[in-house]
């Protein structure tokens, strides 16, 4: 009898201690890893300002960042030392590792971190970071193995209808490294704003770039103006710097250069490049204006391609986007040039004339060895097989492309639109575009649904995006990105691991690893407000 009692208190003891020794070294880390080994009692790996980082290949970049991020947050004198030997955080890679992928074991001594690529070691040290604050610097021993789920994770950022300063951007660029984005989708021209340094043509900027005013509220009462002028734009060599610190964080910008719509900067800039010729401002409003960029005159597409030629010079991004979204035909049916063009090719109407229009750009940008990407309309002209094709009006264009076999990116306006409202009561959001997109709906969108076993593999990834109408500082963008960037991290990076069981208390840790950043997090999620 007394020995049963024993084995019954000792089984109790283990029921008990188990799950309280699970959770206590369990790291939470976001997205969630493919596998985690972690045990209680184990020792830990303390991270100090002597810590070093072992770079034995050439995976500086990845390492020179993670020291300065701990520095950061821990508030050190110095970024951790870097050295080509010695004992710490040893990063290497190994082919035999998925590409993106990273293994990483971590013991009392030493935290070795094998990635597939550069890239890898890179979301290896992100990893550990988010373990370095989540255990204020005593990381828990364990082993992790990880890869993620799309090979484009991305992120967008529209810096025409309010324009970010380099500073703003680059601290975007952080906020998606540590969410693993690869990504960066860059709205760099539109309606409102002509925002990238063209040395052929510097009207873009010198008058495209400023706007007199802007719409206040949402225009169903658009007598109001605000009367202060807004403005801004890159220039090239801070072009090249933004492209070369995204770099470092493992992101690739792709540019967006919109065409022949979103394009009423450019008009007011070179009127030339309209249909009638006739002067329009930059833009005060915001929607979809009639003034586009004639398709008829060979003028038009004579400065599309030295427009892009400086953008392909700056931008190394295999993908380079042009737009091609809402592209009113007004002005074409009564253009004699763009009725003259649909005549000589043949074409049947206006809707042939944009599909002429984006095939011959796209033989423009395969003959500089890159790859066109386009907003869903480009479907609608009819599209060449090597397009890829950004699925926004739903997921219906996505599925289409796929089954004929482009490559397609998904990213939904009702799921990912993260200028719109996260909660439905909008109680102390500020004014926004519309819309409702609370974080749970977010997490747990499957970007599958609909597609065919086949069409599935032309998903490269996924994306959200960022419209700035009604964002006006980097407080509100970040305020609208986080937290919900974190379940689009998990979408892109672990679709196949997400678990609504565990997502809040991870998200607890995450919001404590935003304030150790120093980023705005909106509450809503976490005060239970959808
Ligand atoms: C649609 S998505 C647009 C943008 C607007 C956005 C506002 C797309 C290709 N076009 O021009 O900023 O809606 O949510």
């Amino acid at each position: 009898m007394r020995r049963l009692t024993q084995i019954i208190v000792a089984a109790f003891a283990i029921i008990v201690a188990l799950p309280m020794a699970a959770t206590a070294a369990q790291p939470h880390i976001i997205p969630e890893p493919s596998y985690m080994e972690f045990e209680d009692g184990a020792d830990v790996f303390s991270l100090t300002q002597n810590t070093k980082i072992i770079v034995y290949d050439d995976a500086w970049d990845s390492a020179a960042v993670f020291a300065e991020d701990i520095q950061k947050h821990f508030n050190l004198k110095r970024p951790l030392r870097l050295a080509k030997r010695g004992n710490g955080i040893k990063v290497r890679t190994d082919k035999f590792v998925p590409a993106e992928g990273y293994e990483m074991t971590i013991n009392a001594k030493e935290v070795i971190i094998t990635g597939g690529s550069e890239a890898g070691i890179f979301y290896g040290l992100q990893t550990l970071r988010q373990m370095a604050v989540e255990f204020n610097g005593q990381i828990p021993c364990g082993y992790i193995a990880d890869e993620p789920s799309f090979a484009y994770r991305g992120v967008h950022f529209d810096v025409s209808r309010h324009f970010f300063s380099v500073d703003d951007v680059k601290r975007y660029i952080d906020i998606l490294a540590a969410h693993k984005v690869n990504r960066l989708h860059w709205h760099l021209t539109d309606d409102q704003g002509w925002r990238i340094e063209i040395k052929r043509y510097p009207e873009l900027t010198a008058k495209g770039s400023m706007r007199s005013e802007t719409l206040v509220g949402h225009g169903l009462n658009p007598e109001k103006w605000d009367g202060t002028p807004h403005g801004g734009y890159y220039t090239q060599e801070e072009v090249r710097d933004i492209v070369r610190y995204a770099e470092q964080r493992y992101i690739t910008i792709i540019p967006e250069i919109e065409m022949p719509g979103h394009a009423q900067a450019a008009l007011h800039a070179l009127p030339w490049l309209g249909c009638n010729e006739q002067i329009v401002d930059v833009w005060t409003t915001w929607g979809v204006t009639p003034e586009v960029m004639c398709a008829g005159k060979e003028t038009t597409y004579e400065f599309l391609e030295n427009v892009l030629t400086e953008v392909i010079d700056l931008f190394p991004s295999e993908l380079i986007h042009i737009g091609g979204d809402e592209c009113p035909k007004d002005r074409w049916k009564e253009c004699e040039h763009c009725q003259a063009k649909i005549k000589a090719e043949g074409l049947e109407n206006e809707e042939q004339l944009q599909g002429y229009l984006v095939a011959r750009i796209e033989k423009f940008i395969i003959s500089k060895g890159r790859k066109m990407i386009g907003w869903d309309e480009i479907l609608d002209g009819g599209v060449t097989p090597t397009a890829t094709v950004m699925s926004w009006r739903g997921i219906k264009g996505g599925i289409y492309a796929a089954e004929r076999g482009n490559e397609v990116v998904m990213t939904p306006m009702t799921l990912c639109y993260f200028n719109f409202y996260q909660t439905e009561s909008r109680e102390g959001e500020g004014l926004q575009i519309g819309g409702h997109i609370p974080f749970e709906m977010v997490y747990a969108w499957d970007p599958y649904a609909g597609f065919s076993e086949e069409a599935k593999d032309k998903v490269i990834g996924v994306q959200c995006n960022m419209w700035t109408e009604y964002l006006k500082d980097m407080a509100t963008v970040e305020k609208m990105l986080l937290p919900r960037l974190a379940a689009m991290a998990e979408v892109q990076w672990a679709t196949e691991r997400r678990d609504e069981t565990t997502i809040r208390s991870k998200m607890e840790v995450m919001r404590e690893f935003y304030n150790s950043c120093g980023w705005n997090c909106a509450p809503y999620y976490f005060d239970g407000r959808k």
